[in-house]
């Protein structure tokens, strides 16, 4: 599989090390999907798992390539508690840089949360579903159906 993105795509430091340009402590790896610790964990054991294909934003993902991650991510995760002894975690995946995105290629993040904190602070504000919910619901559905 190429690693080149699609036009206009700027390569980033996961295209680098799919590549073996820059290293990486790799964890998993098949033909369409690597996984390796993250660099600045927010725990012990916070590991990336990212699609071997091309792709900024989640959206741009193959279904091929989505069911390639899908398949492996639970696996990977057990794997992350027995090494660390966590029993609770999160998965996070981050699209666009106001949702936090820094790296523009694809990745799901695997972060044991402890029980003294360590791991990933959520502030989630709860909203109260509107009058449009219904309307909304029917576009997505919709969408999906063309898509
Ligand atoms: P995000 O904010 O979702 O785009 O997360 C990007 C993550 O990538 C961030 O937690 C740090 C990690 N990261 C950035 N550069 C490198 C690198 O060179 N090696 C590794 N292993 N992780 C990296």
């Amino acid at each position: 599989m190429g690693l080149r993105y699609a036009d206009g795509m700027a390569d980033t430091i996961f295209t680098k090390i799919l590549a073996g340009e820059l290293p990486c402590h790799r964890v998993y790896e098949d033909e369409d999907v690597l996984a390796f610790l993250d660099i600045n964990p927010l725990s012990p054991g916070h590991t990336l798992v990212i699609p071997k294909e091309p792709a900024e934003t989640l959206d741009q993902l193959s279904d091929e390539a989505s069911a390639a991650v899908g398949r492996v991510l639970p696996r990977i995760a057990r794997a992350v508690l027995q090494a660390t002894g966590a029993t609770q975690y999160n998965v996070l995946q981050n699209n666009g840089p106001r949702a936090h995105q820094a790296v523009f290629h694809v990745h799901f993040h695997i972060i044991p949360k402890l029980e003294d904190g360590r791991g990933l602070g959520i502030d989630w504000q709860l909203g109260t579903l509107g009058d449009d919910a219904a309307e909304l619901a029917a576009t997505i559905a919709k969408q999906i159906s063309l898509s």
